[in-house]
């Protein structure tokens, strides 16, 4: 941000610093609730740009640090990953990065395809699968996704599986279908083993800005999101809906999707992210 160059932090830079904030999908909350903080600060002794510019940087990051929360302690195999998010989010492509990572480490991945909403879902799984090299258990479209997580479960189960991630659907005929059908999925995973899901991760669009903050509430009602996937950082949104997400939300930024490839994904740093942020 070449605001901090001026020679002056006046009201003007103060003004611009929140556009530019809001402009990057912060949002009005979080932004303004960061330069009150910063101009406290700043005012307190005699500031420059750089100086104002490391003070925001500082009070980012810790914004961003939101500790992951407890993972639940999985005794038996396999660990349930249970993905969500709005449809055309990148659910089931993050999901093939997901598994092509646990396989490269090692772990044996199983995925079931419960978006039946749509056969051209199950299908792209399917090719997902197939590109990474692990199975997908599948049902015919329409089919009751509780059911498949309960194939699934037990195909991983004999299979000695170490990770089932669950695909989802992301539109039903009314947001409320929708999320009756994750709290129903969720309850046949916990039916099968108490402690399941372990993780349940809320995959955004960073391209599509505030409205992010409002579907990390929907399914973080729903479903009891325990981190979120960022996806599309690769294109013109410069993910300032993580600090949102991050102040309003406390929910934990765990991965980054930038691009279409199975290693388009990198770990979430608080510190990476606030200076690409504010470059
Ligand atoms: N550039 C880019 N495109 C992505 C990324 N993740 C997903 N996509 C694309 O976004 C579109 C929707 O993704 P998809 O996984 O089908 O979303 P879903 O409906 O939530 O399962 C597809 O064209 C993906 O290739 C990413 O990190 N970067
Ligand atoms: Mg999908």
């Amino acid at each position: 941000m070449s605001l901090f160059d001026r020679a002056a932090i006046d009201e003007e830079v103060w003004e611009e610093l929140e556009e530019l904030l809001i402009s990057a999908d912060v949002g009005v909350a979080t932004a303004s609730k960061l330069i009150d903080t910063v101009k406290k600060h700043a005012s307190e002794a005699k500031l420059d740009g750089s100086h104002v510019r490391a003070l925001l940087q500082e009070e980012m990051t810790g914004i961003l640090s939101v500790p992951a929360g407890e993972p639940s302690a999985a005794v038996t195999s396999p660990r349930v990953i249970l993905v969500v998010g709005v449809n055309g989010s990148g659910k089931t492509t993050s999901i093939a990065k997901l598994a092509y990572k646990y396989k490269k480490e090692g772990r044996s991945v199983l995925l079931a395809a419960a978006d039946t909403f749509r056969a051209a879902a199950i299908e792209q799984l399917k090719k997902q699968g197939e590109r990474v090299g692990v199975d997908v258990i599948a049902h015919q479209p329409g089919a009751d996704p509780g059911a498949v997580v309960y194939d699934a479960f037990q195909a991983a189960k004999s299979r000695g599986a170490d990770i089932l991630i669950i695909d989802t659907a992301g539109r039903l005929h009314t947001k409320f279908n929708l999320m009756e059908e994750l709290k129903k999925v969720r309850r046949v995973a916990a039916k099968l083993d108490a402690t399941a899901p372990h993780e349940v991760i809320l995959v955004l669009d960073a391209t599509t800005g505030q409205n992010g903050l409002t579907q990390a509430r929907y399914f973080t009602e729903a479903v009891g999101v325990t981190g979120v996937f960022i996806a599309k950082l690769d294109g013109t949104a410069k993910g300032g809906i993580a600090l949102a997400i991050c102040d309003e939300l406390k929910l934990p930024i765990q991965l980054i999707g930038v691009g279409e490839g199975l290693e388009d994904m990198v770990d979430f740093n608080a510190k990476e992210f606030t200076e690409a942020l504010t470059s």
